[in-house]
């Protein structure tokens, strides 16, 4: 049986990769860092109904003795680092708490894997972020990077370090390049969810508008569940590499909006949207846009559910809650 570590387990993306790696017949051990919510339905609720069949160690990924620790009882074959302060707008805000856990601790998982488990093979979650104010269009794993936010210079710095332990010590590590990727398990705060919460309220009578910031800007926007296939594929290859992940759409935030009104039964969207000002950020990436060919090529990777579907998706899952609530 194989051994996965999974750091940001309980996350969006660490929730789907344990499925699909359970479902291979992996031992998958997650590092879970504690928070002071005492109910584990709530805590848990991505996790919650594979909780018996993984095992979650507490720690912190800034905590090097710690993750030392757990790795060493572990012995992991496959390591997959999702943990990370991912949120962009609050990256401006508090870039000290981004250094530590996006950089630092990326370093120290690196750190500890040369030194107890060097042919454990390992996978990094970059991010398009990183391409920033874009250099070109579409991105691929030669667009030069240009971060224009703390979170993006962050994951810059955790990509070299990757490709560094690759080059450097002969390790498999591997960057994922992963363009906006959403699902019905996304954060609250990210736009997608906080879009198809607000009009699924709407829509209940429970609130009357939405209040959002830059609707221009423009995503690749796929679903996690065909991201994490990537993340998996990647390490299985004979050598480690540096894939981008992205389904080869861009849209607005805007034609986000307007699609989830309408999944909703909604007209008139823009009488329940307010622009809030303070909503937008210092500096913004205005276009995202993937080319994905190398996945495609070398892993046989490719996205399996549409922007379309999404929207659906995770417009009709609010929905669905709040039917279940009444
Ligand atoms: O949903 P977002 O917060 O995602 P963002 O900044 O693109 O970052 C996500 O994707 C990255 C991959 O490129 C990941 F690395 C990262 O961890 C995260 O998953 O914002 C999307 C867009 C932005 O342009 C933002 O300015 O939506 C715009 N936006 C407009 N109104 C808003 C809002 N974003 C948020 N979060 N909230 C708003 O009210």
């Amino acid at each position: 049986m194989k051994k996965a570590l999974v750091s940001g387990l309980t996350g969006q993306d660490g929730s789907y990769l344990s499925e699909l790696l359970l479902e291979k017949g992996y031992q998958v051990y997650g590092i879970d860092r504690r928070v002071a919510i005492e109910d584990a339905k709530q805590r848990y609720s991505r996790i919650y109904h594979i909780l018996d069949k993984i095992k979650l160690y507490s720690g912190d990924i800034q905590n090097y003795a710690r993750v030392f620790e757990i790795t060493n009882e572990i012995k992991p074959d496959e390591c997959y680092h999702l943990a990370a302060m991912s949120f962009v707008a609050t990256s401006f805000e508090d870039e000290f708490t981004v250094l530590r856990t996006n950089i630092e601790g990326t370093v120290n998982i690196l750190n500890i894997l040369r030194k107890i488990a060097p042919d454990c093979k390992y996978y990094f979650a970059g991010s398009s972020e990183m391409f920033g104010k874009v250099l070109e269009t579409p991105q691929d794993e030669n667009t030069p990077l240009n971060p224009r936010s703390p979170y993006g210079i962050s994951k810059c710095a955790g990509f070299q370090f990757t490709r560094l332990y690759r080059e450097a010590y002969n390790m498999f590590c591997c960057n994922g390049i992963l363009f906006n990727h959403g699902s019905e398990r996304r954060g609250g705060e990210f736009v997608t969810r906080k879009i198809a919460k607000g009009v699924a309220e709407i829509k209940y009578g429970l609130r009357k508008k939405i209040k959002l910031g830059n609707l221009e800007a423009k995503r690749d926007w796929g679903h996690a569940s065909d991201y994490v296939r990537g993340m998996h594929l990647m390490l299985q290859q004979p050598k480690p590499d540096d894939y981008v992940l992205a389904t080869g759409e861009t849209h607005t935030v805007e034609e986000f909006v307007e699609l989830s009104f309408e999944f909703a039964g909604i007209k008139n969207w823009r009488d329940y949207v307010e622009i809030d000002k303070d909503l937008f950020r210092p500096a913004e990436v205005n276009l995202l846009l993937g080319d994905a060919s190398k996945a495609r090529r070398v892993l046989g990777w490719e996205p399996k559910i549409s922007f379309k579907e999404l929207v659906e998706r995770m417009v009709k899952s609010e929905i669905n809650i709040l039917d279940l609530g009444k």
